[in-house]
C-alpha cells in the first residue's frame, strides 16, 4: 500500500484501514490530510482485492476534531469555497466507493469529523465518542456535507438543532437518533469494524455493490425512479455467478462460496 504523511494505511487481508494520524491535533483534517485521503480513496476504489474499508482516527481521543481551524482562521471567502469543494469531493468520492464503508469512531466526531463519518456507509462507535457540528460557534456552516448528510440521517428537525445550538452529543445519543448503528466499549470499535467487515465479506460481493448503489442512487432520486433503479440492479443479479452459487447452495442446504 503507498505511504502517506497523515494518514496510515494497513491492510488486513481483503479490508483496507484508513487511519486519520495526526493525534496532536486529534486528527484534524489539514489540507494534507484532505489531500492524502483523496489519493488513498482513489488507489481503494481502483483496487477490486479491497472488499471493505475501515475510516478511524490515531489515538482513543478523536476519531477527527474537525477541519484544521488553524488553517481555516484567515481563509478570504474565495479560498474557503475553495476549500469546502475540495472537502465536498473527497467525501463524495468516498460515499461513491464500490466497497462498503465502516467508520470506526473513537472519541470526538466533530464538524469535518462528523461529516467524514457520515459520509461512510455505517458507523461504529465507541462509548467515548462524541458528535457535532459546531460550525455556528465558530461563525461558520458546515462545509463538508454536514447540512445535507445530517438531515438526511437523523432527520431534518434534530439536524436543525444540532447545527443550531452546536450541541455535542454522546455516543448513547447518536446511537438514539439514528446518526450511529452501534455502540461497542472504548477500545472495541475498530474490531467491532472487523468483525462487521467480516460478515458483509461472506455475502456476494455483487449483491452488497449492487445494494449499496441502489441506496446511494436511490436516497437522491424520487421514489419511482429508485424504483425502477432497484428493478435493474436485481436484473443484473442474474447475470453475475453469485446468484446461481447463493442459491445452488440453499437448495443443497450447504454455505454458498462466492468468488
Ligand atoms: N483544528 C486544529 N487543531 C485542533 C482542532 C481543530 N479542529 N481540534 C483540536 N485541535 C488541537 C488543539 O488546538 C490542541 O493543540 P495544542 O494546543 O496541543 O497545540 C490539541 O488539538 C488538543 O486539543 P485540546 O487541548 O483542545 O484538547 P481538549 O481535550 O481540551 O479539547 C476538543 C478537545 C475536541 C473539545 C477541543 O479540541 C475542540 O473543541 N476542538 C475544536 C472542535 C471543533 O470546533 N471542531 C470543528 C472544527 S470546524 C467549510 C469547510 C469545512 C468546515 C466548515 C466549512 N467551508 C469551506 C464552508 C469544517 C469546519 C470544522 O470542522
Amino acid at each position: 500500500m503507498n505511504t502517506y504523511e497523515t494518514l496510515l494505511v494497513e491492510r488486513r487481508d481483503a479490508v483496507a484501514i484508513v487511519t486519520i494520524n495526526r493525534p496532536k491535533a486529534l486528527n484534524a483534517l489539514n489540507a494534507a490530510t484532505v489531500s492524502d485521503l483523496s489519493k488513498a480513496i482513489a488507489a481503494i476504489g481502483a483496487d477490486p482485492s479491497i472488499r471493505v474499508v475501515i475510516i478511524t482516527g490515531s489515538g482513543e481521543k478523536a476519531f477527527v476534531a474537525g477541519a484544521d481551524i488553524t488553517e481555516m482562521q484567515a481563509m478570504s471567502a474565495s479560498e474557503g469555497r475553495a476549500w469546502g469543494r475540495l472537502g465536498q469531493q473527497v467525501f463524495a468520492s468516498l460515499e461513491a466507493l464500490p466497497q462498503p464503508v465502516i467508520a470506526a469512531v473513537n472519541g470526538f466526531a466533530l464538524g469535518g469529523g462528523c461529516e467524514l463519518a457520515m459520509a461512510c456507509d455505517i458507523r461504529i462507535a465507541a462509548e467515548n465518542a462524541r458528535f457535532g457540528q459546531p460550525e455556528s460557534g465558530l461563525g461558520i456552516t458546515p462545509g463538508f456535507g454536514g447540512t445535507q448528510r445530517l438531515p438526511r440521517l437523523v432527520g431534518a428537525g434534530r439536524a436543525k438543532e444540532l447545527l443550531f445550538t452546536a450541541d455535542v452529543v454522546d455516543a448513547a445519543e447518536a446511537y438514539r437518533i439514528g446518526l450511529v448503528n452501534k455502540v461497542v466499549p472504548v477500545g472495541r470499535a475498530l474490531e467491532e469494524a472487523l468483525a462487521m467487515a467480516a460478515k458483509i465479506m461472506a455475502r456476494s460481493p455483487v449483491a452488497v455493490g449492487y445494494c449499496k448503489a441502489a441506496v446511494e442512487v436511490g436516497m437522491n432520486v424520487d421514489l419511482a425512479s429508485a424504483i425502477a433503479y432497484e428493478a435493474e440492479l436485481f436484473g443484473l443479479c442474474f447475470a453475475a455467478p453469485d446468484q446461481k452459487e447463493g442459491m445452488t447452495a440453499f437448495v443443497e442446504k450447504r454455505k454458498p462460496v462466492f468468488g
